[in-house]
């Protein structure tokens, strides 16, 4: 079994998603072994997306994260990174695939409802930025 770090963003969790996306992410082979919801100070938003520090979305991007509260999770499955991966969709919603969570609920390239970690190494560095051992079952 392998992990994967959620995170359901500001414009989905002020727009009431959370359960509606939640029932996106169970369908497939993968379960959510940790869930809270949280609000993200500036300096933690840009910790966690250091590697867009340089990028020139990056200050909107810290703004948008930090404008409303966030549900972080940890979800497992055999494989959680690639299978996550492929139900939140592309990046920017236009480019999204039929059915995936950004093409159904996200309203642009920035407030794209879901972030799910891109590696098992980051997966790894992005669920102990959130969650204690003690907190994913
Ligand atoms: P990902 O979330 O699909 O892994 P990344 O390239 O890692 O995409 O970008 C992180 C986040 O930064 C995106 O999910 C989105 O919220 C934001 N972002 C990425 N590219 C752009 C852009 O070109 N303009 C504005 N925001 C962007
Ligand atoms: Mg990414």
């Amino acid at each position: 079994m392998k992990n994967t770090l959620s995170i359901i963003k500001p414009d989905a969790t002020k727009r009431n998603l959370v359960d509606q996306i939640n029932k996106l992410i169970t369908t497939k082979d993968l379960k959510i072994v940790a869930q809270k919801r949280i609000k993200l100070e500036p300096d933690e938003a840009k910790a966690f997306y250091i590697v867009h520090k340089d990028k020139p979305f990056f200050n909107d991007l810290i703004k948008y994260m930090t404008s409303n509260e966030i549900v972080v999770q940890v979800l497992e499955g055999v494989n959680a990174i690639e299978d996550y991966r492929k139900i939140m969709g592309a990046t920017n919603p236009e480019k999204a695939e039929d059915g995936t969570i950004r093409k159904n609920f996200a309203i642009n390239i920035q407030e794209n409802s879901v972030h799910g970690s891109d590696s098992e190494e980051n997966a790894k560095i992005e669920i102990d930025f959130f969650f204690k051992n003690n907190e994913v079952s």
